[in-house]
């Protein structure tokens, strides 16, 4: 089996009550489960911040959440606590089914840096390590879904693409933040990079 789902982020703090919610996120928790009994593999991330983390617009003074600043490694969105380590909001959704897990990501667990890819952290060069997990079982194509389609979903898409896996978005079991035409710009970069948009 060389085929892994990759469930980005599917997180309370993502889905209709979150601290971020995005819009219809729980809608797509049952198609996921669904989506896992196919799958040569499953992985989980979780986004995973320490408490006054530095993507956070609370730690950054005059600066209000979906405000983009210019950190040493790049420009950083700004948004509201979210996904703080041992938090309810943190916890995956409930009806997310946990137990086809071979593996649970952890992310953006540095204060001082954000990860929304589930491969490199948003310097595009602090390896999480799942490119040599994957490669050490032979997973060489990824299907992704979940959270965010325009961040997470997107870069670690897009990261998968430039590291040479064969990689689907299955669209229909992803749902966007859609800030300021990112939605449109991911689709766009996700296209370009030779992703497959099923
Ligand atoms: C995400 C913003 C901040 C995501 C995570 O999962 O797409 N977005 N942290
Ligand atoms: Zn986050």
């Amino acid at each position: 089996m060389t085929h892994a789902l990759i469930v980005i982020d599917m997180q309370n703090d993502f889905c209709p009550g979150g601290a971020l919610a995005v819009a219809g996120g729980d809608e797509i928790v049952a198609g996921i489960n669904a989506q896992m009994s196919g799958a040569g593999a499953v992985i989980l991330t979780q986004d995973w911040h320490p408490a006054g983390h530095s993507s956070f617009a609370s730690q950054h003074a005059g600066h209000a959440p979906f405000d983009v600043i210019e950190m040493d490694y790049g420009p950083q969105v700004l948004w509201p606590d979210h996904c703080v380590q041992g938090s309810a909001g943190a916890a995956f959704h409930p009806q997310l089914d946990l137990n086809r897990a071979d593996l649970i990501l952890r992310k953006g667990f540095r204060a001082g840096i954000d990860s929304y890819s589930a491969f490199f952290e948003n310097d595009h060069k602090t390896s999480t390590g799942l490119e040599g997990y994957l490669r050490t079982r032979g997973l060489i194509q990824l299907d992704f879904v979940g959270l965010a389609t325009d961040f997470c979903v997107a870069w670690s898409a897009l990261d998968a693409a430039r590291l040479g896996f064969e990689v689907r978005v299955l669209g229909d079991l992803c749902r966007g933040i859609n800030l300021d035409g990112s939605m449109v710009r991911a689709t766009a970069e996700l296209r370009a990079a030779g992703v497959v948009l099923a």
